[in-house]
């Protein structure tokens, strides 16, 4: 039995008592004694400011009580450095809980470790423990093409909703491609009325106001999730030049386009006006955006000629600079000369492309780790999925789950990784239940490897644990994938 322990997860699995079953896998677990019952439940803030009373609201909802002075819930400002930002303290007896954190955002994540502390059914009780938790990496993202297909803002809400649930901390969305520009620009407003609308397939598509695309920033960080724009430039514009037919090198109309090859559009390297088109995209994208990035795209640029693609990346990230945004590309942008603070995000599985990713980390760029086999959410589970890609192999729950975002790319070690991001393309997904589909239950695999320690990680420990959001997921309607490699509950 104790060698079985020790062969499941070691300390963590003799530490993590029966019942608690939390993902992302907390730092550490000490059981105590009894349960604490939520119905007495009276919340009080030591730290009180706006934010931090919204957050004793939320606990108060959670629990079933109330909110109040001299209560047996304590939420606290404060706690060790080593808690960073994002980190919290959690200690529950029979008789009181305490939540302590250095930030908002730490007490934020505290209590989506006690919503799971909770039953998903049955008796309001949590178990007498502590908890320190902290996050491995800065970056947890989950990306979404709204480009490909059309999701309305309540999708992304939604999916918003999700996220946070397991502790990730970016959405970045995928805004134009071929086949859909989602973002309305005021000084060129052909590019959503016309380059919005239609999506792969030729549905309606769509595209999000500026007010619209203002309330999901907003709604994204009330959950302390951040808002990552992508305008993919210089490829993948198809969208585009056939709202602004002046922005290709040919200047002739096109129709849209509604299949899914890629590689086949570029704006116009030697054209004046890309420049300034893009000035002003990034001008009214940024001033929407308060996070700090914009992601410029760069992948794929195969109608793009190696030396303009270099020359039109060096223009492109002075501009974003000039906007006061920090650059993210995808590791194509490896190749171009690197500004300080720019993020690199890793994705191909041709040794060739990954190259490019170690060479953005030698020039100080940092990487964000999304390689195609582990994290891409459109790839198909296997065989029998209908929905999906497969040009990365299928990718199992396990293969979600079982990977080093620091073991990825030689030469890319830890040093290099700020986090890690699943992307989810959406050639294949037409509604919201079938990017639930997708995502669930492999994403939150992904939020674990972007969370909890390397050590005391076992697939055959985690997917007990996942079986236990079986019920959860089901609780809040969300169209998950019954993968038989895991024990549902
Ligand atoms: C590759 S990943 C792409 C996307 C496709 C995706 C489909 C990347 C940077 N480019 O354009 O949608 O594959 O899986």
């Amino acid at each position: 039995m104790l060698l079985l322990a020790v062969l499941t997860g070691g300390a963590g699995a003799r530490a993590t008592p029966q019942g608690v079953q939390v993902i992302p896998k907390p730092v550490t677990v000490t059981a105590g004694r009894g349960w604490f019952s939520a119905s007495s439940a009276v919340v009080s803030v030591a730290s009180a400011t706006p934010e931090t009373r919204r957050i004793a609201a939320d606990v108060a909802g959670l629990l079933g009580g109330r909110v109040g002075p001299g209560g047996n819930v304590m939420l606290a400002l404060g706690g060790p450095a080593r808690l960073g930002d994002e980190g919290y303290d959690l200690a529950v007896t029979s008789r009181a809980i305490t939540l302590a954190a250095r930030k908002p955002t730490g007490l934020f994540h505290g209590v989506q470790t006690l919503r799971q502390l909770l039953p998903a059914t049955g008796a309001r009780r949590i178990p007498a423990l502590t908890i320190r938790d902290y996050p491995r990496f800065a970056w947890r993202g989950a990306m979404l093409d709204v480009a490909r297909h059309f999701f309305p803002v309540r999708d992304v809400k939604r999916f918003i909703d999700l996220i946070a649930l397991y502790k990730l901390n970016r959405l970045h969305l995928h805004l134009s491609d071929d086949q859909g520009w989602r973002i309305a620009i005021r000084s060129w407003p052909r590019l959503a009325t016309h380059g919005g609308s239609t999506e792969v397939g030729g549905g309606r598509g769509g595209y999000y106001t500026q007010r619209q695309y203002a309330s999901i920033v907003a709604y994204a960080r009330s959950l302390y999730v951040e808002v990552v724009p992508e305008i993919d430039m210089p490829g993948h514009v198809h969208a585009a030049l056939s709202s602004y037919p002046k922005l290709a090198c040919d200047g002739k109309p096109s129709p849209l386009y509604t299949g899914i090859d890629v590689g086949f559009s570029s704006l116009c390297v030697d054209k004046q006006l890309t420049y300034a088109f893009v000035d002003d995209v990034v001008e009214e994208l940024a001033a929407l955006t308060p996070g700090p990035w914009f992601h410029i795209g760069g992948d794929e640029a195969a109608a793009t000629k190696p030396r303009d693609y270099l020359r039109f990346i060096g223009r492109i990230q002075r501009i974003v600079e000039q906007h006061g945004k920090h650059v993210i590309g995808w590791e194509e942008i490896g190749r171009a000369r690197l500004g300080p603070d720019t993020l690199v995000q890793h994705w191909n599985l041709d040794p060739a492309k990954t190259a490019l990713s170690r060479r953005a980390a030698e020039q100080g760029a940092r990487v964000i780790m999304s390689p195609a086999a582990k994290t891409y959410l459109d790839m198909k589970y296997d065989s029998s999925t209908t929905l999906g890609l497969r040009w990365a192999g299928y990718t199992s729950v396990r293969d979600a789950y079982v990977w080093d975002p620091v073991r990825q790319v030689p030469g890319v070690g830890a040093r290099d990784v700020i986090g890690v991001e699943a992307p989810l393309w959406s050639e294949t997904t037409r509604s919201l239940a079938d990017v639930e589909y997708l995502a669930f239950p492999r994403l939150i695999g992904i939020a674990e490897v972007g969370w909890s320690p390397a050590r005391g990680r076992s697939w055959a420990e985690y997917r007990l644990r996942l079986a236990v959001q079986g019920p959860r997921l089901a609780a809040l309607g969300v169209n998950f994938y019954r993968s038989p490699e895991v024990p549902w509950r």
